[in-house]
């Protein structure tokens, strides 16, 4: 009886080791597997010449820097994007990104993670191109307190991206791929970090 007992736990202690390892390379193999391939197809990005400095793009946003938060330029050399190569972007983000939509692990990944992930997907397509400046591409971190975007207004903080092209500053929901320019964008930004 004892050894079949002790059968019983090891094929329950395997089965369970098997189930735990196979949903964790499912999980990898997804995301690493089809980064790959879309990396590949990627657009390239065309620049808006001049290119500015830290200083020139603080100036820029004076109008909406908050006496609450402020704003965050590691660099000093940066470049405005060709409108067409940011809508260019964003349909590829959107299609790129459809795979990791998992509303199931709540914070683990949600509004900030999308929008770092635009920003440093949108920095890769600029290394591609061996572009020597940083594309004025930003994470805001905003009060929600009017919807925008197809995200609806409520008593919490959250995160999207902000963009600069030749047709101005824009303010781009990267979870549903809308957008606005900044004019018209309803929420307070406490933090713009770029
Ligand atoms: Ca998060």
């Amino acid at each position: 009886m004892k050894v079949f007992f002790k059968l019983f736990c090891l094929i329950l202690f395997f089965c369970a080791g098997c189930t735990t390892f196979t949903k964790t390379r499912d999980i990898k193999a997804q995301i690493i597997e089809s980064a790959r391939e879309s990396l590949s197809d990627m657009p390239g990005v065309a620049y808006h010449y001049p290119g500015l400095t830290d200083k020139d793009a603080r100036k820029s946003l004076e109008e909406w820097l908050s006496a609450r938060g402020g704003a965050i330029f590691p660099d000093v050399h940066y470049i405005r994007i060709k409108h067409e190569s940011f809508i260019a972007f964003n349909k590829w983000f959107q299609k790129t990104t459809e795979q990791l939509k998992n509303e199931e692990i709540g914070d683990g990944y949600d509004c900030d993670n999308y929008s770092f992930l635009y920003k440093s997907l949108l920095g890769v397509s600029s290394y591609k191109n061996k572009n020597l400046r940083e594309i004025l591409i930003g994470v805001i971190y905003v009060k929600q307190k009017h919807p925008f975007g197809g995200i609806p207004s409520g008593k919490f903080d959250h995160a999207l991206n902000i963009i600069y092209t030749e047709l101005g500053w824009f303010i781009y929901e990267p979870q549903t791929g809308k957008f606005d320019k900044i004019e018209n964008y309803p929420n307070e930004i406490l933090w713009f970090i770029f």
